[in-house]
């Protein structure tokens, strides 16, 4: 077997949980990530016939039953998952009655996956439904986002339409807009499918006044959808309390959609 530190998907959940860790936007045990992963990618590196424990997940996986996903650890923080991935991360298999995880690799002190599974789950679920590429799910709370969800309404057409108004990359980067969600509480089955129902629509969730998923195809790929709608916050925020004198148009957010060929959210637009 080959030292399963050195895998990618060991090392880009590292990188990855590092680097938002340092953005600010993952306080303590803040934020989570699952990724897909295949059988061929793991077997290099550990045996998939040893589960170490079984950890039943309290919902129904049987959509998922079979498929391997690295997870972060429920009361972990990013900070450290750099200098200790096999206590902070795990390796599961969702077992084949869709009922527990099989846990293959981590979780060295005896933890386990994120209060946050049903949300990862369920949204995983959800996005393979309509993309079979989809791999990622990831949970955060950057700074300026949350800030604005404290003084913008939380509706998803106005939210997304304030966030496309700041800068040229939005519409084009997330074309789709931003689902939102009322504040709930966290860590429930009853948030993972609410979060799960937007995100047959949207790629990126926000959690009213807790945080934001972002989905994708790879760790970049929601990491980088995330990053956009956390620059668009902070432009906004920047702003909110100036007037605002010049903005970008709906028929020039169309110009944009259209010149970069991206399905966009026609209703968001007053075209
Ligand atoms: O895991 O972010 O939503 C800590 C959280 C819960
Ligand atoms: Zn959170």
């Amino acid at each position: 077997m080959k030292d399963i530190l050195t895998a990618p998907f060991i090392k880009e959940m590292a990188e990855t949980t590092a680097n938002m860790y340092r953005l600010g936007w993952d306080e303590r045990n803040g934020g989570n990530i699952s990724c897909l992963l295949t059988e061929e990618e793991v077997s290099p590196y550990i045996d998939l016939d040893k589960v170490i424990r079984v950890i039943p997940i309290g919902f129904d996986g049987s959509e998922l039953a079979g498929k391997l996903f690295v997870v972060t650890g429920t009361g972990k923080y990013f900070k450290n998952v750099e200098k200790d991935p096999e206590t902070n991360l795990g390796i599961i298999r969702i077992s084949s009655d869709g009922n527990s995880a099989e846990l293959l690799w981590g979780y060295k002190d005896g933890g386990r996956f994120t209060s946050e599974l049903p949300a990862h789950l369920m949204s995983h679920a959800a996005r393979l439904s309509l993309d079979k590429e989809h791999r990622v799910v990831m949970h955060s709370h950057p700074t300026n986002t949350l800030a604005m969800n404290r003084v913008h309404v939380l509706e998803e057409r106005a939210f997304t339409r304030s966030l496309w108004q700041t800068c040229s990359e939005c519409i084009i980067v997330f074309p789709d807009g931003v689902g939102v969600l009322p504040w709930m509480v966290c860590g429930t089955n009853e948030i993972g499918e609410a979060t799960a129902q937007k995100m047959l629509e949207h790629r990126l969730v926000i959690w009213g006044i807790h945080g934001i998923y972002g989905t994708g195809n790879s760790l970049d790929e929601a990491f980088g959808l995330i990053e956009t709608v956390e620059k668009a916050a902070e432009l906004y925020m920047l702003t909110a309390h100036l007037p605002v004198i010049n903005t970008i148009s709906d028929a020039e957010l169309k110009a944009l959609a259209d010149t970069f060929g991206v399905a966009y959210r026609k209703d968001y637009l007053d075209i």
